[in-house]
């Protein structure tokens, strides 16, 4: 039976509004992917008010489809980097298309996942298929993909927030991460996020966001 309670907002002045998104604007236009960490250490509770954050993104039918498994531990990177280097290898040399080799040329990615081994905290983002009804049986998730993606930009906007760089690694496939991370098979994982200090010699590509006028429409009477 639907439950309803009051929702707890405050009005906020038109000029604060503005203020408010203009500076989260800046913020996150210096977010940056980058594939040199630092081995600095991170404390956990950065990383647990990150999934937390993570987990107050809306999800369909507020199933909550995820699950956010956070490593920092050698012997387990070292095994999930094998891993991933295995598949990547095969991808890079064997798998990928040159539709898509043309588009990461810019960026430099290789099957070379130092990544997974140097960051202090890899954050694997488990998205459940299956979730168990409330009879006990298997049941579908929904919009499962698209609750989890939102979810994993909430969390990517809290690391950056909290002054640390991510890293978006998708290993594929991904099967792999089930079995070393001991997942059941109703979880799929989607995304690996390797986090922590930017190396000091840390490189991005030189590329640029699409501009407001490429990326909006308005549509307005
Ligand atoms: N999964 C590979 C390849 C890769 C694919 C895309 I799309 C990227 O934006 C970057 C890399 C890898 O992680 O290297």
């Amino acid at each position: 039976m639907a439950d309803f309670i009051p929702l707890e907002w405050t009005e906020l002045s038109p000029s604060l509004m503005l203020k408010r998104g203009v500076e989260l604007k800046h913020l996150m236009a210096q977010r940056r992917t980058t594939r040199h960490f630092s081995s600095k250490p991170v404390p956990r509770a950065l990383i647990e008010c990150a999934i937390e954050c993570a987990g107050s993104a809306p999800s369909g039918a507020h199933l909550q489809p995820w699950t956010w498994v956070a490593i920092s531990n050698k012997e387990i990177q070292t095994e999930l980097r094998q891993a991933a280097e295995q598949e990547e290898r095969l991808t890079y040399e064997r798998r990928m298309p040159e539709a898509w080799r043309e588009v990461l040329e810019p960026l430099g990615t290789d099957a070379v996942k130092e990544h997974l081994t140097t960051a202090p905290w890899v954050v694997v983002l488990f998205k459940h298929k299956q979730r168990i009804r409330s009879n006990g049986e298997r049941g579908p998730t929904y919009y499962a993909t698209e609750s989890c993606g939102i979810a994993a930009g909430f969390f990517l906007q809290c690391v950056h927030s909290m002054g640390l760089v991510a890293l978006t690694h998708t290993p594929s496939p991904m099967k792999f991460l089930n079995t070393i991370l001991n997942r059941p098979s109703h979880e799929e994982a989607m995304l690996v996020i390797p986090l922590g200090y930017p190396a000091d010699d840390a490189l991005v590509p030189n590329i640029q966001r699409k501009t407001l006028d490429e990326i909006a429409v308005f549509v307005e009477s």
